[in-house]
């Protein structure tokens, strides 16, 4: 058991998942700290049976602090996640800032779980349309190597955090009173509408979201060589996001075989049976920890190439519950050592 256990951003939209999660699957510390922004700070909140008050994250939050689980913005990760690491705490952070950088592991738990706990500072959580991709990817790659991967996202609004969600929402129902909606977060109206644009521009006009889905994909599978092409859309769907993954292997691999090998896979639940109309759905998968694939078929284009249909809740498996999994394997290895 870790003694003392802080959380920075316990009240977010990832963040109150992962305290729900923590609750839920019993976790235990000594004690318990919540950091917060200076706006957040001095309000309460109920975990495990108690009444907390939200402390100010500073850069001196964290003497005595063993370790740390944190859901912040990218620059709030950047800004106080070192003066942990140098207080010496081992960091688990949802953000996007750490995760390319050669000294953090990038981690989901079913995966390189060896990769947490070598880890000396911060290990970082995966972008949610990653964690979901490469949980499917997994079993395929071990079985016959992952050459290449044809995938595009259909991304629900909760990514975006809380404002996502009320833009939705907020904006449908303007659109359905056929009055305006000024829009949050999303560059264009998300109501009855598809936005093939997540993150900013970046090289040869792919998107920062896309290219986080190659470059977080490589390091994870610890294999530079695997070529993928993504395109990420921003739909008009609550929570979850779904996939559509095409995968070209070194030798093929029937639909009967990989469905085996996703079903004996832990962390993922196969739905596939096209003609009882059965396949994974944000709607059926939403508040679940599951990774769901289904229409499992073989590339009719391509001998060694299969394509699937992947969703899964990208607040839970996507960020709030990866975190919570690596903070479960730190505590078990720390309980054997
Ligand atoms: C989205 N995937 O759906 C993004 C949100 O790097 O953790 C998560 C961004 C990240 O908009």
């Amino acid at each position: 058991m870790f003694d003392t256990v802080a959380i920075i951003g316990a009240t977010g939209a990832v963040g109150h998942i992962m305290r729900k999660l923590l609750e839920d699957r019993n976790f235990q510390a000594k004690q318990f700290r919540f950091l917060a922004s200076a706006r957040s700070a001095g309000k309460t909140l109920e975990f495990q049976g108690k009444t907390y008050t939200l402390e100010e994250l500073t850069k001196d939050s964290f003497a005595g602090v063993e370790l740390v689980i944190a859901s912040t913005p990218d620059d709030v990760a950047a800004e106080f996640l070192p003066s942990a690491v140098e207080a010496g705490a081992i960091v688990i952070d949802e953000s996007g800032y750490w995760r390319m950088k050669p000294e953090v592991a990038l981690v989901i738990p079913e995966i390189n779980p060896e990769a947490a706990l070598e880890a000396k500072g911060i290990i970082a959580s995966p972008n949610c349309s990653t964690t979901q991709m490469v949980m499917a990817l997994k079993p395929l790659h071990d079985a016959s190597p992952v050459k290449r991967v044809i995938v595009s996202t259909y991304q629900a609004t909760s990514g975006a955090g809380v404002a996502g969600t009320s833009d939705l929402l907020e904006g449908s129902k303007a659109y359905l009173e056929g009055k305006e909606h000024d829009y949050q977060v999303f560059p264009h109206p998300i109501a009855f509408n598809a936005i093939p644009q997540i993150g900013s521009e970046k090289e040869d006009g792919y998107t920062s979201e896309e290219m986080k889905m190659v470059y977080e994909t490589r390091k994870i599978l610890g294999d530079e060589t695997i070529q993928i092409n993504p395109t990420c859309v921003r739909i008009p769907v609550a929570n979850c996001h779904s996939e559509t993954i095409t995968v070209e292997t070194e030798r093929p691999i029937s639909p009967e075989e990989a469905r085996e090998l996703f079903e004996n896979f832990p962390g993922i639940t196969v739905v596939d049976d096209l003609k009882n109309l059965s396949y994974p759905l944000p709607s059926s998968s939403d508040g679940s920890d599951e990774v769901y694939i289904g229409r499992i078929r073989r590339d009719i284009s391509h001998p060694n190439g299969l394509s699937f249909w992947c969703v899964s809740d990208n607040l839970r498996k996507g960020a709030a519950t990866n975190a919570v999994q690596i903070a479960e394997l730190l505590a078990k290895h720390k309980a054997c050592t």
